[in-house]
């Protein structure tokens, strides 16, 4: 991470990372993430909760060793735990598919709906470009710095689905990576073209909080059994206070919703 981006992701809340997924690593991503929808119809994204004007898939680290250097990408880990203070885990990763001509953007909102305490972040979320992000179909917006205000938009917002007057929409080409403190104001946009804008979401929380999919419970043995000391520590595989979190959060569904 060099100053300019510390500086960047300390004061405006996020940071776009352009190049960072190969050409055949993109391909990789692109073909299973498609691979997956046509193999899960209806059912895709079900583990989380369904969307108007989007197409989900969920629990993907358990779909696909493709998506395993997603999670553990050492040039990403770098800026979450800057955000997080040095404490982090894998909080989900799911995919994200804005529908062709989706009338509107999602309202403005935090991930998890959470503010940040006295120890600092609690959530730190990366969006993977599978498609080019432009102003027509639907790319991320942040409102800068509002990560700092300790104050979430469902709270302070009147209309949040609405262009906010400090809004940027971030526009990029496929092949980069959006990672910001998830406290920032933020949300998908609408989509005015005839093509999906498709994302991956690898998201992060500190460990002290529970994880949004609880992964020693979503995978399944055989993905677990495979997974390196790193995996295992990002995964929280093996953490009992997080086993606790879990279960007090999510019960037995393994996800948090
Ligand atoms: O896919 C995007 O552009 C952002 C989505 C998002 O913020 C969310 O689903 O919580």
């Amino acid at each position: 991470m060099t100053e300019a981006e510390k500086k960047q992701l300390d004061e405006q809340g996020y940071v776009v990372l352009e190049g960072f997924i190969d050409a055949e690593w993109l391909r990789a991503l692109r073909a299973r993430v498609e691979e997956l929808y046509e193999l899960e119809g209806e059912n895709a994204g079900h583990e989380f909760r369904p969307e108007p004007f989007a197409r989900r898939l969920a629990n993907l680290v358990d779909k696909g060793e493709v998506f395993e250097q997603v999670v553990s990408d050492p040039r990403l880990l770098v800026f979450v735990s800057h955000v997080l203070g040095g404490s982090l885990k894998l909080s989900s990763l799911n995919a994200r598919s804005t529908n062709p001509h989706a009338p509107e953007s999602q309202p403005l909102h935090c991930d998890m709906g959470v503010l940040p305490d006295d120890t600092g972040a609690k959530v730190c979320n990366s969006v993977w470009l599978l498609d080019d992000f432009t102003l027509e179909n639907g790319a991320t917006r942040v409102v800068p710095g509002s990560h700092l205000w300790g104050r979430l938009p469902a709270q302070s917002v009147r209309a949040p689905k609405a262009p906010h007057a400090g809004e940027v929409v971030l526009t990029a080409p496929a092949g980069s990576v959006i990672l910001y403190n998830a406290h920032i104001w933020h949300g998908g946009t609408a989509n005015s073209t005839a093509r999906h804008r498709r994302a991956l979401h690898a998201f992060y929380v500190r460990r002290d909080l529970p994880q949004q999919q609880w992964q020693a419970m979503c995978l399944r043995a055989e993905t677990q059994k495979r997974m390196e000391p790193l995996m295992r520590y990002l995964l929280a595989l093996d953490d009992p206070m997080n086993d606790k979190l879990c279960a007090e959060g999510s019960g037995q569904s393994g996800f948090l919703r």
